[in-house]
């Protein structure tokens, strides 16, 4: 069997996926790399190599070196970092999906490669934003996304490069930390509950964001890959979501099993302008018709897991 390769895997959703594709395939099947060394033993039981995915040779040499047929590409530089240094992220998120999309054509690899919720912009409807519709987005991370979705197309039709992908929402988890997001407060929220009973969130009350936890992230990532073809009339950018909420709705269910836990706001501008230019909830319907997408976890339930495998993880100190 060929092998599969993720690069940026060390991130917050590559950890999660590399092991579940380990289990699925086996270690040896799975060749996780990242621009940085891990420091995770668990990374260690199969192949991991460093590879900076703007240089092009070098993602050549390690998908002719492990005979590599499928790629998820997961490094990226994420929404409040990349704004901070637009050009740098420019270059990273355009230039290593272009060397993805090419190493693919010549060797014939099919790719998974992710959107996000940044792909719409401020005119974009904001309730059931339709799968397909105006995206005119105004951050340097959402432009990327955009001009990425149409260059995956671009391979698809020119090229027949089988190139699969989903818009994913802010993902919660708690693995590993998120990357530099607008989203992350969703995760951040549940350390600071567990630790100090209480949170200064960044986004103000009436933000509402499309979320989902990461194991249907993982689910959706994978089954958008297994899909029949032929019953995709989309191929990239696939709306999903499995929840919808504001932080003070959030912090409703942390008191479900937090009673004492209090929230306040302390507002950053830039990370709440770009959360304001997203949809309030994404329509995933063409998902659910195309490869059966449907999440398994409800908020609630989200919370309860988070909870209890945080406390698990910071007792021990990890
Ligand atoms: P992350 O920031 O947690 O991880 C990205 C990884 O990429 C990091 O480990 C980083 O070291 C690596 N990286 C950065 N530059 C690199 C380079 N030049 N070469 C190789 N590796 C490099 O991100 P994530 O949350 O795991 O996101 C993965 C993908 O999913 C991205 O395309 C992101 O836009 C998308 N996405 C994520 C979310 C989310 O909430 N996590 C939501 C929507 C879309
Ligand atoms: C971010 O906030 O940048 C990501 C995303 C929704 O793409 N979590």
């Amino acid at each position: 069997m060929k092998r599969i390769l993720i690069t940026g895997a060390l991130g917050q959703i590559g950890s999660e996926l590399t092991d579940e594709l380990r289990s699925m395939y086996g270690n040896d099947s799975v060749v996780v790399s990242d621009i940085r060394e891990s420091k995770d033993k668990a990374k260690q039981n199969g192949p991991f190599e460093i590879i900076n995915t703007t240089d092009a040779k070098r993602i050549n040499e390690v998908v002719c070196k492990y005979d590599v047929g499928q790629i998820y590409h997961l490094a990226s530089i994420l929404s409040a970092n990349a704004e901070k240094n637009p050009q740098f992220a420019w270059n990273v998120n355009m230039n290593s999906l272009y060397n993805i999309l090419e190493i693919a054509r010549e060797k014939k690899c099919s790719i998974f490669t992710p959107s996000s919720i940044a792909a719409f912009g401020p005119n974009s409807p904001s309730e059931n934003t339709p799968q397909d519709t105006i995206q005119r987005p105004t951050s340097i991370y959402g432009v990327t996304k955009v001009a990425g979705e149409l260059l995956c197309d671009y391979y698809f039709q020119k090229f027949g490069v089988d190139v699969r992908g989903v818009r994913y929402p802010g993902l919660v988890s708690w693995k590993t930390l998120p990357g530099g997001g607008t989203t992350d407060y969703a995760v951040d929220i549940y350390y600071k509950a567990i630790e100090k009973n209480k949170y200064t969130c960044f986004l103000n009350e009436k933000t509402s964001l499309d979320m989902m936890y990461m194991p249907d992230a993982i689910k959706a990532s994978i089954l958008v890959m297994q899909a029949d073809p032929a019953k995709l009339i989309h191929r990239n950018a696939f709306n999903v979501t499995a929840m919808s909420f504001t932080p003070p709705v959030l912090a409703d269910s942390i008191r479900k099993y937090i009673p004492e836990f209090t929230m306040d706001y302390d507002v950053d501008p830039e990370r709440q302008g770009i959360a304001d230019s997203w949809p309030d909830s994404l329509d995933d319907s063409a998902a659910r018709e195309q490869w059966n997408w449907k999440p398994d976890f409800t908020l609630d339930m989200m919370t309860q897991d988070m909870l209890a495998n945080l406390k698990k993880k910071l007792q021990k100190g990890e």
